[in-house]
């Protein structure tokens, strides 16, 4: 079995290259990664050596490079996880989000045509589905709730996921997709909530707050999804969607506090700044379908999870103050210095 993985350099991506090649041994694994400023090849550190693991620097926009590895590698399966991530970023600069969001997902389907595939597995996201209100906590995002994106990633995940339902009735492609909520774990980018506040708390820097803090997310510790995702590209059903989540949701401003509390610091750092544009208000997964279908249930509690999280990041400093050192640094600025 050979699987290629989009995006194996960022942080779900990452975490799944180690989570299959420690669960399957035997497979091939093809990471295809541009390396943009979210991939890092110090996330690939601990299976570089494998010898089941190839990395490959290749855009997915890039046809040429693309086809060339699905003539040398003859994938059975292809996860793709690249893609931009960061809302803030599609909001300052949505175009590179259209190219490899939208037209990468359709390289990379192109080139499953061309060559021939056992499944394409398109990771999206519950932003698809836009947001919640937050005084009715008896609403949740199922499968069959209506795409209404706010930003322009989601917007593009969203047009990513047309296009590969496209292709399933009109090629025939053998496509699934998952819609999981927000991920947190060893190797998640600083630049979003959980290891932002993490880093800028240990730091003793101020830990920037969108408008009131009361906007809810639905956490999945990343592992998780791996597991989930390794569900889908097994035993899922060709041409269905897959929402995950573990019914974790938590307010921002909680979250930021639970943050602070375990590593000791004070709640004066915590500033509240003004808020996002378009900002979601809450984010809630139904994952009825893929428990009763393929018997996916997460593992790991928050409590856990949060608690190993913040040890990661003590105990891997080196990972991520190199990430903050670079291109980050103007980033940070342009985001909150004018905020
Ligand atoms: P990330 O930003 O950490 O990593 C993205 C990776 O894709 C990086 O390694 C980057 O170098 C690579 N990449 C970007 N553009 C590329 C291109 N043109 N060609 C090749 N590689 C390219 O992202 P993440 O948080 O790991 O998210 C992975 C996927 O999961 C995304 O598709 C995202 O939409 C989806 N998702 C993320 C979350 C979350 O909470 N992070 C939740 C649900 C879904
Ligand atoms: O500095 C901050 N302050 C703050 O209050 C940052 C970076 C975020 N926030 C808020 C905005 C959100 O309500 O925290 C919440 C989480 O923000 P992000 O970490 O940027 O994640 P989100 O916008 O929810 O999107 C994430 O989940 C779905 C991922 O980044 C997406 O890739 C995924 O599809």
């Amino acid at each position: 079995m050979t699987i290629i993985v989009t995006g194996g350099a960022g942080f779900i991506g990452g975490n799944f290259i180690h989570y299959m090649l420690r669960e399957h041994p035997g497979y091939r694994i093809v990471c295809l990664d541009s390396l943009t400023y979210a991939g890092n090849l110090a996330t690939l550190d601990p299976v570089k050596d494998h010898p089941d693991f190839r990395f490959c620097q290749v855009d997915i926009t890039e046809r040429g490079d693309v086809y060339k590895i699905f003539m040398e590698e003859k994938p059975d399966i292809v996860v793709n996880f690249a893609a931009e991530s960061h809302v803030d970023r599609s909001i300052e600069e949505p175009t590179v989000f259209l190219q490899t969001n939208i037209l990468g997902t359709a390289t990379m389907m192109d080139a499953c045509r061309r060559y021939g595939i056992k499944r394409y597995h398109q990771v999206s996201t519950d932003e698809v589905y836009g947001d919640l209100p937050l005084d009715r906590l008896d609403l949740f995002f199922t499968e069959e709730t209506p795409i209404h994106t706010s930003s322009p990633y989601s917007a593009s995940k969203a047009s990513a996921d047309l296009l590969c339902l496209a292709y399933a009735r009109t090629y025939g492609l053998p496509v699934t997709i998952s819609r999981c909520s927000n991920n947190y774990g060893p190797y998640h980018f600083p630049e979003k909530l959980i290891p932002l506040m993490i880093a800028n708390a240990l730091a003793d820097k101020k830990l920037p707050v969108y408008g009131t803090g009361e906007n809810v997310r639905d956490w999945l510790y990343v592992e998780d999804h791996c597991k989930a995702i390794d569900l889908i590209i097994h035993k899922g059903r060709v041409g269905e969607i897959y929402n995950v989540g573990g019914h974790n949701e938590m307010k921002n401003i909680d979250i930021v506090k639970l943050i602070l509390h375990h590593l000791g610091k004070s709640e004066d750092l915590i500033e509240f700044v003004p808020d996002r544009r378009g900002h979601d208000l809450r984010y809630a997964i139904d994952p009825t379908k893929i428990k009763t279908e393929l018997g996916w249930e997460p593992e790991t509690k928050f409590e856990d999870g949060i608690k190993k999280t913040i040890e990661w990041y003590l105990n891997n400093r080196e990972w991520w103050e190199e990430i903050i050192s670079g291109e980050y640094k103007d980033y940070y600025k342009r985001m909150y210095n004018a905020r």
